[in-house]
């Protein structure tokens, strides 16, 4: 963290609010899990329950993440943290964060495994856990060798040891080279070792290898190479690279192994593929790689570098996520953070990652993790200022790719070190959502905020690594015609992005179309939509909307939609036929279509269906006619 210069009062002018009408930019996640509209008191027998979102990092500061589902129900995770083995444990992906965790190993004083402690992996194999991880003991990293822990019992919290009868528990195979990232591959009954190694003893190119296993602490003959560095996309970076191979299989039984190609360290890094046909992995030419990668940078999206994964069920097992790292941003190299997403699967057999979201796409949670299917419903208007923009005071303002505006101010480090906000808003109970960043592991951190020069209140933050943007949320009133919002320095330290202000009585509600039920429709990126993401409706394609509204009435039905040509959806909500809404040709830009619809109170439903052509649908937005006049 940087706490060294500081501006002297930054004589500021009111400040315009952005207001973010259902803005790509509109970040409007209070929470990592939001939920739908509260519920109402409709005596509907229909399902009200709501469809969880979160918001990526699902770790803020963190690379090479592992994760296991177990049979006690809980998923556990672990990623590299240098200097020893630690383990999170959590009921939901999205809450692996925040999940109980603890050290289970740290090497000894003068253990060949003591230094550059890399990539753990654990595997429940016969009723015990082992982790695999890379070190070596002389901080020299080209001594790095793959080692093994053994658990006393069935408990993946520990203890830890390494296997009797092992050198602190290195698991080679006769070449005793270069080898990390080390992964179990179990096929009909037999144990497989994969990495990613160096042919010789010179870093020139890490290359795949696999080899026999005669029990999950030893190798028990020669390795062969199943992958090397050749194709333009993996040749990015020098030396160039293929490692973190990842087992994955389809429901057929099929085997493939994921693995990252070109520097970690790069924007290129990314994903190809090894498909197996036959059950003989030691054999070469059973493999077949990918001609193209399968999961890559998407710079419109502001995504880099996304790579070295793993894949996990959702907690009720139907859906396949992938977690991997990405660069913070542009650039950033090994700075890193983790994030999730669903996959699907394509009709050869394959696995179809698709594209890496935006860390500012709020997604539907793991199937599981929340309880139904309604679609949530985000705040039409916010008001959003940045920090950088406001009056302070005895910090700094520092350019910061990952922050919004490009800038943070950072450095509130001082008993007089403040960030001052003048706010002009409708006069009103509001939710301030402070956009905060923490890297000081281990402490309590706060700021203190105050309205309208009152006694200030605390706001925590939970720690979650510098330049990985949270939200932080308190409720205001703001009752003056010029409000002052000001944070100042509270425990240890933490940076500000910017402030978001949510009317609590907010009258437009906005519907993102990738998070209602979608039938022969695709979503897609896309760095003009809100929430960067669309949905691509055809001419037979259902996008179902399901939510609860506070109050029957008339609302007005906007809705976002791109168009190459002229044409119509037909639009029907619980009560029947509502209309045709017309979509006139944007040449691919974003415009509104409207029309009124009746709602009544508690669930609703509303179907766009039977287009005359392809288009392209962001949102919708409901506003409520009666309660605008
Ligand atoms: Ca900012
Ligand atoms: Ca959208």
């Amino acid at each position: 963290m940087s706490r060294k210069k500081f501006s002297k009062i930054k004589i500021g002018a009111l400040l315009i609010p952005l207001v973010l009408a259902a803005h790509p930019n509109d970040s409007t996640a209070s929470t990592k899990t939001t939920t739908a509209l509260k519920e109402n008191n409709s005596s509907s027998s229909e399902n009200k329950r709501t469809l969880g979102l979160f918001e990526n990092p699902i770790i803020g500061n963190g690379a090479d993440p592992w994760v296991v589902k177990h049979t006690d129900g809980y998923y556990y995770y672990t990623n590299t943290t240098g200097g020893n083995v630690t383990i999170w444990k959590s009921k939901t992906l999205s809450g692996i964060e925040k999940g109980e965790n603890k050290v289970v190993w740290q090497p000894a004083a003068n253990a060949p495994n003591r230094n550059d402690i890399w990539a753990p992996e654990m595997h429940f194999i016969n009723g015990k856990w082992y982790i695999y991880f890379a070190a070596n003991g002389v901080a020299n990293n080209a001594k790095q060798r793959m080692y093994v822990l053994e658990s006393e019992g069935s408990d993946p919290f520990g203890p830890y040891h390494h296997p009797e009868g092992t050198n602190y528990g290195q698991i080679t195979d006769p070449s005793n080279k270069w080898a990390i990232d080390g992964t179990v591959l179990e096929l009909e009954g037999k144990l497989y070792f994969v990495w990613s190694g160096w042919e010789g003893d010179v870093n020139v190119s890490q290359r795949l290898y696999i080899a026999p296993m005669s029990n999950p602490w030893t190798i028990s003959g020669e390795r062969v190479e199943l992958s090397r560095p050749e194709l333009p996309w993996e040749l990015n970076g020098t030396p160039t690279i293929n490692e973190g191979p990842q087992i994955l299989k389809n429901k057929q039984g099929q085997v493939f192994i994921v693995y990252s190609a070109s520097g970690s360290w790069t924007n290129d890094y990314c994903l190809g593929l090894l498909s197996l046909s036959g059950t003989d992995p030691l054999n070469p030419e059973a493999w077949t790689k990918k001609q193209e990668p399968v999961f890559q940078k998407d710079p419109a999206l502001g995504v880099y570098g996304p790579g070295h994964n793993s894949f996990v069920k959702s907690p009720d097992g139907t859906e396949d996520w992938i977690l991997y790292h990405a660069a913070k941003w542009d650039g950033s190299g090994w700075d890193r953070n983790v994030r999730m997403q669903k996959f699907e699967w394509n009709k050869d057999g394959t696995p179809n990652f698709g594209s890496p979201v935006s860390i500012h796409t709020l997604q539907p949670a793991p199937s599981g993790e929340a309880d139904g299917k309604l679609v949530p419903a985000l705040p039409g208007i916010t008001y959003k200022y940045e920090a950088e923009q406001a009056i302070v005071n005895h910090v700094r303002i520092v350019n910061n790719p990952a922050a919004s505006g490009g800038k943070k101010v950072g450095a509130i480090d001082f008993a007089d070190s403040f960030v001052e906000f003048n706010v002009q808003v409708p006069k009103g109970d509001y939710t301030l959502n402070v956009q905060y960043g923490s890297g000081m592991t281990g402490q309590n951190v706060s700021h203190n905020v105050s309205v309208n020069r009152s006694a200030s209140k605390e706001l925590t933050y939970f720690v979650s690594g510098w330049d990985t943007w949270r939200n932080a949320e308190m409720d205001v009133s703001l009752t003056h015609d010029q409000n002052v919002i000001r944070i100042s320095k509270g425990k240890s330290f933490a940076e500000i992005d910017s402030i978001e202000l949510v009317p609590k009585e907010t009258t437009v509600f906005r519907y993102e179309a990738e998070h209602a039920n979608l039938k022969k429709a695709e979503i897609a990126s896309d760095a003009l939509a809100a929430n960067y993401q669309k949905v691509e409706s055809k001419k037979d394609s259902k996008i179902n909307f399901s939510f609860s509204a506070a109050k029957a009435g008339t609302y007005e039905l906007k809705i976002r939609y791109s168009a190459n040509a002229d044409s119509s959806q037909r639009v029907t909500t619980n009560s029947g036929l509502a209309g045709d809404v017309n979509y006139s040709n944007t040449n691919g830009d974003w415009q509104y279509t409207s029309i009124q619809v009746e709602l009544k109170e508690g669930i609703n439903h509303i179907t766009l269906a039977k287009g005359t052509e392809a288009v392209e649908i962001d949102h919708i937005a409901l506003t409520s006619n009666s309660l605008s006049d």
